[in-house]
């Protein structure tokens, strides 16, 4: 299956022959580092190959529209709840740098022992069926042919039926997954006794197909109210997960600690987050990390959680994490719409790129508090270890409540999550197994009768679902109302209507968001707000996010709600663009022509940035084709323009004005157009304006030939000229 760029991922195709798909490649991929990689005007120390597609980051216009990937992982957590419209996002996602795409499931099913099947739509995350992983699979493949670049899908193989996802996983090309018995234990009251027997034979399942894993210790600075608190537990949940893991033969590179910077400003997040983080570097220096940004302390502002999100970003820099995970900067809102996945994939990428170098230049110190803390934590993580051995070990400690407790150990305030070793989910399902058990697949931890005659296991049986996929069972949708092909037949009759709708997570959702700023006290402010919104026509509207600017002056909003509005594409009139002449038409015509141009910002307008971008050669301006530019500066008079447009015989006049009030610009414009039609010299001039307000429209209907907004290049303007300058004669 081949994706064109400018078409959408084609869902039929991908649901077509899904029971034959197998996955093209086993195991977890990790981008290929580039020393002192040149791009565009620059030599980068931590990058990787680029991407052969995607969307570069804004500010790139200005850089030779370059986009270099950093040499670490960048996760995107998606889970709409509907695998199809998932598919879209992680494409947009991957444009934008994500390979390493996780797929949180549903509200559940760690509970549900055993494998579900189908597609069904979940609740808060996706429902892990065969047929859900091997559909994304399918498109992931893809996408990644795609943009150049493998991608890891990713997804849970904690819960009861621990084994048989991971089986699940092994056989349908899953790269990386979270096990760690202790998330069971504590988190979803499972019995610890069913969990760490079942974690023995997961890990050596993913261990096999190379699936990277990663730990669940994050959870507790997730779960916890002062999480820098429980930070030497962290140490220690990470240690009994990979010392465990060791022990059942997974080798350290397949083993990722799952790591959170645990606190965000405005406490003090250095003094704090690095210690922990060099510390737990040290402690774990021949194992991969996948920092996580802090999601704890989230609330509804995106930049301020965005903030967060690149300071963190700088601690992973500083302590070579090698996946940097991006929870959608909006998580506090619980709204993880398409946009917002790119928006924090965004952000890991804008900041690593601002970051290549840093640790070519700097260094942590070797001494003062820095050096304090980190010991100061390894010797309470070392008391923790020390005190679970002398109470009994690990089941007797979260019997004793000694796991996300509050207090900063050995301080303890009896708050922490206890277990029965007897109670919990399972209890009372381990079976000693018999002397001739036989495994159903040939990754299994233990013993394994079949093992004994043969080199491979299952060549007693002839082959297992893992040496053999022919023999894997695919089952199509059982559920005859909640399937794939129903919920898609609205979105393909939009689409065959030409029809759309405004979307943010699922097709058809008609979801908008709307921002409002009311000048009044909070609490009017924000029923004013509500009603504003309802007043726009929206349904459901719901306030999600609330950021007071003064206590009496005001205070700005954001409001989702439903737009029930379907666009026939037919009927809409698109403005054709004409498109740009390439630079050398631009010259070849400009050059034997002698042509002059007058330009200056207008008004009281003393900012010139964005004329200098157009004009200037060393911006790649419009002297650079040939035309003689006669730059009066800035704040000039209309009447001023054009005497020297009339002294030089100037065949274009560009006017600029970046920071206007009441309408000023479209005074001056309207101004130029006049007096040069009274001079009588309007027919013989291009006249054109410049400017952050301007649009095209509006300066020819304020009686310019054409207006530049935001973004504009020299070729933009250089390739109007010509047009225009041509067709006048
Ligand atoms: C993450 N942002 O980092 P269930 N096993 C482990 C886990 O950590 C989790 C599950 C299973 C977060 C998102 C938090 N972690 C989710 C070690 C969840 C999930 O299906 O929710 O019961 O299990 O991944």
């Amino acid at each position: 299956m081949k994706l064109s760029s400018d078409k959408k991922l084609d869902l039929q195709e991908i649901l077509k022959n899904l029971e034959k798909y197998q996955p093209r490649r086993k195991g977890w991929t990790w981008r290929k580092k580039v020393e002192n990689n040149k791009i565009g005007p620059f030599v980068y120390q931590d990058t990787s190959e680029s991407l052969t597609h995607s969307v570069p980051l804004p500010a790139a216009a200005y850089f030779d529209n370059i986009d270099p990937q950093s040499d670490v992982v960048i996760t995107t957590e998606i889970a709409s709840g509907r695998f199809e419209d998932d598919l879209r996002r992680m494409r947009m996602a991957a444009w934008h740098g994500a390979d390493h795409i996780m797929v949180i499931r549903t509200t559940g099913q760690s509970h549900i022992d055993g494998l579900i099947e189908g597609t069904p739509e979940g609740i808060g995350g996706i429902p892990i069926t065969r047929k859900q992983i091997r559909a994304t699979r399918k498109a992931l493949d893809a996408i990644e042919d795609e943009v150049g670049r493998p991608i890891n899908f990713h997804s849970y193989v904690s819960g009861v039926a621990g084994p048989e996802i991971a089986v699940l996983f092994a056989e349908e090309g899953v790269n990386g997954a979270h096990q760690d018995p202790q998330y069971n234990v504590l988190y979803r009251n499972i019995n610890m006794h069913r969990s760490f027997v079942d974690a023995a034979e997961a890990k050596k399942i993913m261990t096999d197909a190379t699936i990277l894993q990663l730990d669940g210790a994050h959870n507790a600075n997730a779960t916890a109210k002062q999480a820098w608190k429980v930070t030497p537990e962290l140490f220690v949940q990470h240690a009994i997960n990979t010392a465990y893991s060791n022990a059942i033969g997974m080798p350290n590179d397949l083993i990722a600690l799952s790591t959170v910077p645990p606190t965000a400003p405005p406490a003090p997040k250095m003094q704090y987050d690095l210690p922990y983080a060099v510390a737990l570097r040290e402690l774990f220096a021949d194992y991969k990390f996948r920092a996580q940004q802090n999601t704890r302390y989230m609330e509804s502002d995106t930049m301020e959680t965005t903030v967060t999100h690149v300071l963190d970003t700088l601690i992973s820099c500083m302590t070579s994490a090698d996946i940097q995970s991006t929870i959608t900067p909006d998580e506090g809102r619980n709204i993880p719409w398409h946009y917002n996945n790119v928006a924090g994939v965004n952000t890991a990428r804008q900041t690593l790129m601002g970051l290549d170098g840093l640790m070519e230049q700097v260094e942590l110190k070797q001494d003062g508090p820095l050096r304090e803390n980190v010991r100061e934590l390894k010797e309470r993580a070392v008391l923790f270890l020390e005190e679970i051995l002398n109470e009994g070990g690990y089941f007797t400690a979260v019997k004793n409540g000694q796991f996300v407790d509050q207090g900063y150990f050995p301080e303890r305030k009896g708050d922490g999550i206890v277990r029965d070793p007897q109670g919990g989910d399972g209890a009372d399902t381990v079976i000693p197994r018999e002397a001739n058990y036989g495994a159903p697949v040939c990754s299994h931890f233990g013993n394994n009768s079949y093992a004994q005659s043969s080199t491979k296991p299952c060549n007693d049986y002839g082959g297992c679902t893992l040496c053999a996929p022919s023999k894997i069972q695919y089952i199509d949708e059982l559920d005859t109302q909640d399937n794939v092909e129903k919920r898609l037949q609205q979105p393909f009759a939009d689409s065959a209507a030409g029809l759309i709708r405004p979307e943010v997570e699922k097709h058809g959702d008609s979801i908008v968001c709307v921002t409002l700023f009311v000048p009044e006290s909070p609490n009017v402010a924000e029923a004013a707000a509500l009603e504003m919104a309802r007043q726009m026509s929206l349904k459901n509207c719901e306030v999600i996010s609330r950021r007071v600017m003064h206590p009496a002056e005001g205070s700005v909003f954001e409001i989702k709600g439903m737009l029930d509005v379907a666009v026939d594409i037919g009927k809409l009139q698109i403005p054709v663009k004409d498109e740009l002449l390439s630079d050398a038409a631009i010259e070849a015509w400009v050059r034997p022509r002698d042509i002059h141009i007058v330009a200056a910002t207008v008004g009281e307008d003393e900012h010139s940035v964005g004329l200098h971008e157009i004009l200037d050669i060393k911006h790649g301006g419009i002297e650079k084709y040939g035309f003689h530019c006669h730059d009066l500066g800035t704040s000039v008079a209309i009447e001023r323009l054009l005497d020297i447009a009339e002294e030089t015989g100037a065949r274009a006049i560009l006017i600029s004005t970046i920071v206007t009030h009441g309408n000023v610009h479209k005074q001056h414009m309207l101004h130029l157009h006049e007096s040069a039609r009274q001079r009588g010299i309007r027919e013989k001039l291009a006249l054109v304006a410049g400017g952050a307000q301007v649009t095209d429209e509006l300066a020819r209907q304020c009686g310019m030939d054409g207006g530049f907004g935001h973004g504009t290049m020299g070729r933009d303007v250089g390739s109007f000229l010509v047009r225009t300058l041509r067709e006048q004669g």
